[in-house]
């Protein structure tokens, strides 16, 4: 079925399809449900940037009381071109930045609050961050995103529930039309008491209604999505298993508590009635907040990588808070890290051994393609190996024509048919007996598996369990020398 040449892919059990040209020619039957465009091109962004900046950056709070005086900021230095710039040198997406964290502080010039910039010092009044942060997104081509908190220990309507939910709305209007595109708008699910004791019930059917309505291309986060749900920790880690699939009963509304929620947002579940991916927020520091006293405490570029390995390559989106400081610089170190984070990246997805020369062309692209690079994976989704829509189970195997030594694996489902895959195992071939390299459970963007050296000729990937057939975007296998 392809002409094999001087190293060859083996296929079996799978027919090869592609999006038009030879071999298996009707789509696999998609597994539903599935993501949106929207949501799709959410999960090519890998890393995205969290910015937690406001006035606890002045107060060194983690959580302001909402009494704190406007005239505390005054960062003498802002630059939000210099936080994008170090943005895009770590290879992040989209920038989200705390237009209002719980303290109520607007970092752009609310019409329906004083409490915000425009009674601060910074620019006589007349400065908008939100703005500086716009312009400096689309002068370097990065989207932004934006961070309202629900939970307002400032405005005197909080807790009175029609009031408040009107300033809610009012607030997220002027945000979502007054700045262009919003690639994603944060929810969170922190919530407290009123200034009466009252609690706040959010009208969450018209805020999502409000975003599809004024940004319709953007996702909405929380931890009950809808588009994109919180990963259930702020360590970075994602479940493993981890489904883009969940049941949207199992977590009702942002903010729901107890362990059986916690699970739920880790894992997903294989038979959910949505398509909501797992964001895995995380800060570089100890808080999410600039602390002097935290100078010291800046993740290093390994525990960054190792992040990566247990986000993104764990079917999820790695969201890293780095937060500007009281200048309104990213900390040097802090810029620091993030250049090495995507050096680091580079050099360990700079050579797939299972492209070029090494591997010759399976019919993936009627019989011309090879396997791509791993920089070029994501134009790739949507062309793929799968087996028939009644079979289950298959393997592909590559024969990398040499010994070839290589301590890590790629591996990526195409997600737009749906996630499929339950089980899958790679293996080497050693003296005619195939040998397990490592075992796991779902792929769905992207598995990244990292194991010791192992040097073969012929590996394996098989698919032991799917919920219908296999349809694989993407093999790689890299060599990371240990420094
Ligand atoms: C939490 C908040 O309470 C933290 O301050 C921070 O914003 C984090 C990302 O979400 O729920």
């Amino acid at each position: 079925m392809t002409s094999l040449r001087n190293a060859a892919i083996l296929i079996s059990a799978f027919a090869c399809f592609m999006v038009s040209g030879a071999g298996r020619t009707d789509p696999p039957r998609p597994r539903l449900p599935i993501a949106s465009p929207q949501q799709i091109a959410w999960q090519l962004c890998e890393t995205n940037l969290f910015l937690h900046f406001g006035i606890n950056t002045f107060t060194d709070r983690e959580w302001g009381l909402g009494t704190e005086d406007p005239k505390a900021f005054n960062p003498s230095r802002l630059d939000a071109r210099q936080w994008v710039r170090a943005a895009k040198a770590g290879g992040f997406k989209i920038v989200i930045l705390t237009a209002k964290h719980h303290d109520g502080f607007c970092l752009w010039p609310s019409k329906y609050t004083t409490h915000s910039v425009k009674s601060s010092p910074w620019r006589e009044g007349r400065g908008d961050v939100v703005r500086e942060l716009s312009e400096a997104c689309s002068a370097e081509r990065l989207k932004l995103g934006l961070y309202l908190s629900p939970w307002d220990r400032h405005e005197p309507s909080y807790g009175d529930s029609p009031r408040y939910n009107d300033y809610y709305i009012n607030q997220l209007t002027e945000l979502l039309t007054g700045y262009g595109p919003i690639a994603e708008v944060w929810f969170d699910g922190a919530c407290g008491e009123g200034p009466n004791g009252r609690k706040q019930e959010y009208d969450w059917e018209r805020i999502r209604a409000t975003v599809r309505k004024l940004q319709p291309d953007a996702v909405m986060f929380s931890d009950a999505g809808p588009d994109v749900r919180w990963i259930g920790n702020e360590r970075g880690t994602a479940g493993d298993p981890c489904w883009s699939t969940i049941l949207s009963g199992s977590v009702p509304h942002p903010g729901a508590e107890g362990n059986a929620v916690i699970d739920a947002l880790q894992h997903g579940n294989p038979g959910g009635d949505v398509w909501r991916p797992g964001e895995s927020d995380v800060s570089i520091r100890p808080g999410w907040f600039w602390h002097r006293k935290e100078n010291d405490k800046v993740r290093s570029v390994e525990n960054l990588v190792d992040l990566y390995f247990q986000s993104v390559g764990r079917n999820s989106l790695l969201l890293l808070n780095v937060p500007p400081n009281d200048q309104g610089l990213l900390s040097e170190v802090d810029v620091e890290r993030l250049t090495g984070f995507r050096a680091r990246l580079a050099r360990i997805f700079q050579r797939n051994l299972v492209s070029g020369k090494m591997a010759v062309a399976s019919n993936i692209r009627g019989g011309e393609s090879e396997f791509a690079p791993a920089s070029a994976l994501d134009e790739r989704l949507d062309t793929y190996w799968a087996t028939d829509d009644t079979i289950t189970t298959g393997w592909i195997e590559v024969d990398l024509g040499t010994q070839t030594t290589f301590n890590i694996s790629s591996v990526q489902e195409a997600i737009a048919l749906g996630q499929r895959v339950g089980a899958y195992r790679l293996e080497y071939l050693d003296h005619q007996a195939w040998k397990q390299i490592v075992s796991g459970t779902t792929i769905g963007y992207r598995r990244l598996d990292r194991f010791k050296p192992v040097t073969a000729r012929r590996v394996r990937l098989s698919i032991d369990r799917s919920l219908a057939s296999p349809a694989i975007s993407s093999i790689g296998l890299y060599f990371v020398p240990s420094s």
